[in-house]
This record gives C-alpha cells, sequence and structure tokens, in this order.
C-alpha cells in the first residue's frame, strides 16, 4: 500500500518535456535533452495528489502521520504513480517513430497527461524550428492513439462477428473481451455503450460505428488532461491563449516543468528557501550573485543560468509552476475518494505500540462507486476475508454494499474474530 494503484502517463512529441515534468513532480532522474527520443524505455516516479487531510478538522495536524505521502497543515499529499514514456510522433500508430512499443507502455495507465511545447519551438517530430502551431499536436496525438486501438480492433473484426455470434455474446460482453487488454473492467464497457445508445447489433456495424465506438471508448479509459508547457519561452503566451479558447480552461493547465526543476534544485542545494507548487520562493540578493559569478548552475544540468530570471517571471505571471496543479487536474479525472482506514475509530490512531505513530496513518484513493468491502479488500485481503461489520466516525455503521464517499470515508472494520482491523493487518 505504498502508492495508490493509479497511473498517470506523461504522452506527448519528443522534446515537450515529459521526462522534465516527471522529474519536476517526482524524485525521478530521467534523462533530459534537447533532441528527439532521448526516452526510449519509459521512466517511473512518484507524484503526490493533494487533498484536504481530516487531521484539520478533527484539531490533530500535529499528529497526523502519513505511512507514505505527507501532510502539510491539513494538506495531505497521497502518492501516485507516473510514467514517462518515449515520444510519439505522427504516424506512431502505423510504426513510425518508436510507434507501438511506445503505445503499448500506456496500457495500464488510468489517466493521460498530454505535455504540449506551448512554446512552438519544436515541430510534430520534437526538432527545432520557430512558430510551430500546438494546438495541431492536440489533434494528431489524440488520432494516433485513437487509430492504435482502432487499428487492432479493425484488423481482427470479421473473427470478433464470427465469435460474438456463435457465442450469442453480448455487445459488451464482445468488447469487453477486445478491450480487456487495456485494462478495461466490464463496468466501464457497459457505461460508454450506454451512453452511445446503438440501434444496431454489432454484429451489422460498419467501420464508421467501430470508429465511434473507439472514441467513446477512449474517452471513458483514457481521460487526458493538456499540459501546455514551457510557458517561460516568449512565444507561449499567444498560442497558450489560442488553445485555451479552444478547449477549454477545465481541460488544460499551465506549466513550466524546467521552472520546477530550477527551483527545487536550488532549494535542495540550499541557494534559496522553495515551497513546492507555490510562489513562495526566497532568496537574498547577494545570494543570486553568487549564482550568477560563480555559475553554480552547473549543477542543475542544462537550466541555464537565465532561467532564474524567467522563473521568477513565470512566478509572478502565474503565482506557480504549474506542475501541482497539474498532478492535481489529472487525478481529479478520475473522481477519487481518499478513504483513511483507522483501526480505532475514535482518536483514528491505527493501534501501533508506538505513541509515535499517530493519527491517519493511511489514506488509499478509491474509484467512485466503491463499496465498503471492496475497500475492506483493498486495506488488506485478510480484512475482507474475515470481514465482519464497518463503522465511521461516532459509531455510525455500514453496511457493507454501501459506497464510500466523503462523508464516510474514515472507516474501521471489524473481523469475525472481534478484533479491530484497521489498517495493522497491512503491516
Ligand atoms: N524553456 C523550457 N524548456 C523546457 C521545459 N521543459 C522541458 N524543457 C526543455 O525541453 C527539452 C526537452 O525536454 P525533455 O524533458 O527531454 O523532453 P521529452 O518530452 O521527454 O523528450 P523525448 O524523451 O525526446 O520524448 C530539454 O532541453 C528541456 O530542458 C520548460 O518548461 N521550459
Ligand atoms: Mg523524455
Amino acid at each position: 500500500m505504498s502508492t495508490s494503484d493509479f497511473l498517470i502517463a506523461c504522452v506527448g512529441k519528443p522534446s515537450a518535456g515529459k521526462s522534465s515534468f516527471l522529474n519536476a513532480v517526482t524524485d525521478a532522474t530521467a534523462k533530459v535533452g534537447n533532441y528527439p527520443f532521448t526516452t526510449i524505455k519509459p521512466n517511473h516516479g512518484v507524484a503526490y495528489y493533494p487533498t484536504a487531510c481530516p487531521c484539520k478538522r478533527f484539531g490533530k495536524t500535529d499528529q497526523c502521520r502519513p505511512r507514505y505521502g505527507r501532510c502539510m497543515d491539513g494538506t495531505r499529499y497521497v502518492p501516485v504513480r507516473m510514467l514517462d514514456v518515449a515520444g510519439l510522433v505522427p504516424g506512431a500508430s502505423e510504426g513510425l517513430g518508436l510507434g507501438n512499443q511506445f503505445l503499448d507502455d500506456l496500457r495500464t495507465a488510468d489517466v493521460l497527461m498530454h505535455v504540449v511545447d506551448a512554446s512552438g519551438t519544436t515541430d510534430a517530430n520534437g526538432k527545432a524550428t520557430k512558430g510551430y502551431d500546438p494546438s495541431r499536436d492536440i489533434e494528431w496525438l489524440r488520432q494516433e492513439i485513437h487509430s492504435w486501438i482502432f487499428n487492432n480492433l479493425w484488423k481482427r473484426w470479421p473473427g470478433i462477428v464470427r465469435r460474438h455470434l456463435a457465442t450469442k455474446s453480448t455487445s459488451i460482453e464482445t468488447l469487453h473481451a477486445q478491450f480487456s487488454g487495456y485494462g478495461t473492467p466490464q463496468t466501464v464497457v457497459a457505461r460508454f455503450m450506454d451512453r452511445m445508445a446503438l440501434a444496431e447489433p454489432l454484429d451489422a456495424w460498419d467501420e464508421a460505428t467501430v470508429h465511434q465506438v473507439v472514441d467513446h471508448f477512449l474517452d471513458e479509459r483514457f481521460p487526458t488532461i493538456i499540459v501546455l508547457n514551457k510557458i517561460d519561452l516568449p512565444d507561449a503566451d499567444l498560442n497558450v491563449a489560442k488553445i485555451m479558447k479552444k478547449y477549454g480552461e477545465d481541460k488544460v493547465v499551465l506549466t513550466s516543468a524546467l521552472g520546477e526543476c530550477f527551483l527545487r534544485k536550488m532549494h535542495k542545494a540550499g541557494y534559496i528557501r522553495y515551497r513546492e507548487g507555490t510562489d513562495e520562493y526566497d532568496t537574498k540578493d547577494e545570494l543570486v550573485c553568487i549564482i550568477f559569478r560563480v555559475g553554480l548552475c552547473s549543477l542543475c544540468d542544462g537550466v541555464h543560468l537565465t532561467d532564474h530570471t524567467r522563473v521568477d517571471l513565470v512566478l509572478y505571471r502565474y503565482g506557480s509552476t504549474g506542475v501541482q496543479e497539474a498532478v492535481q487536474h489529472a487525478v481529479d479525472q478520475l473522481h477519487v475518494i481518499p478513504a483513511y482506514p483507522v483501526r480505532n475509530i475514535n482518536n483514528f490512531t491505527s493501534g501501533e505500540p508506538s505513541r509515535q505513530s499517530g493519527v491517519f496513518r493511511d489514506c488509499i484513493l478509491v474509484r467512485p462507486n466503491t463499496t465498503v468491502r471492496q475497500f475492506a479488500r483493498l486495506v488488506h485481503p485478510d480484512i475482507e476475508r474475515h470481514y465482519g461489520h464497518a463503522e465511521t466516525v461516532g459509531g455510525l455503521q455500514l453496511g457493507e454494499s454501501d459506497t464510500v464517499s466523503t462523508s464516510n470515508n474514515i472507516i474501521t472494520f471489524k473481523t469475525v474474530q472481534g478484533t479491530g482491523t484497521g489498517t495493522n493487518a497491512t503491516n
């Protein structure tokens, strides 16, 4: 239970800043370069999703001790996994660039973060240019992911239809079998099929209908946010305004991954004080002078001295480098509920012998409609196996098929042996 099972994947063309983004929000040290295909094998990291921790509501912030992640002034940072993959180029679904290998790396992602170079200084293949329109990337990338899924399905379509008829399956069952390779539960297939309300049976679908099905599948299975990166570069402004207008503000986050990497490294090296995800950034003039004079930025591999001034500008104009907001926004697409298993429902401890163990030790992000019994299983399979009953704050009993929600998300389980089994069983 060290991190939630949720996986955010950074996608985008080469040189958009995917690896820089991963380095900016995790402790990863992925290789970054100003040439296409710096990344070939996927890089992994752990980012943090901020959510309001109940320790604040119960006046226990000083006792809050997350087992994983951290809690700062009542904001809980819950670990989520992140993946950075090789750049995607137009034609990838036909095997161009690193093509299908890249796409296969995405199969297990829960949400996609499309990192776009908003400065227009790289073309569709990630090569240096000027005045490129980044809104084009948003269109062709979606198209490539669509084609990857569509081609996989369409090349086998006659066989799929034959088996569908022979086994007298429902459309949902047949599609589920096809989409299970993308980690898709049947409920997901049922949901988008319901929305589509197709009149014809599966065996009568033509190519256009299968395209429509894939489109709906994509929306449901791979929610995507657009991360407009490199906002520290001059031409970004114009492109940002254009893209926001077209795609709506709720799908778009503005970032400077390089700016965040710079601030983090300067903080780590002790030259500035910087609180991640904020515009709180203290430095003394003399220190800046030292940084400039001695060229200490050599410790920032590839982060140049002038970035200092641009980072200042980004923080001044946008209030932060945007990378934390991007992580939050990505996870928000999944409508997760943070749930807190505790052993003692009165004092929220986990019943560990040490007095230092603190409250709200564990936080698990659950999908919408997760039942109390399913949550028990996520806490530990043994708790589910010996399930007795569950209670929330105030001794309120929860039914095993009740849905975990923000109003009952602090839960203790009693097993049939009669022992309280908060998170201790997970140790
Ligand atoms: N100015 C600026 N440059 C950035 C930013 N993010 C990344 N870069 C630069 O863009 C170049 C490409 O960055 P990477 O992180 O390697 O890009 P990538 O998308 O992982 O590229 P591939 O691995 O080739 O697919 C590097 O020179 C980075 O320093 C940013 O926010 N601002
Ligand atoms: Mg990379």
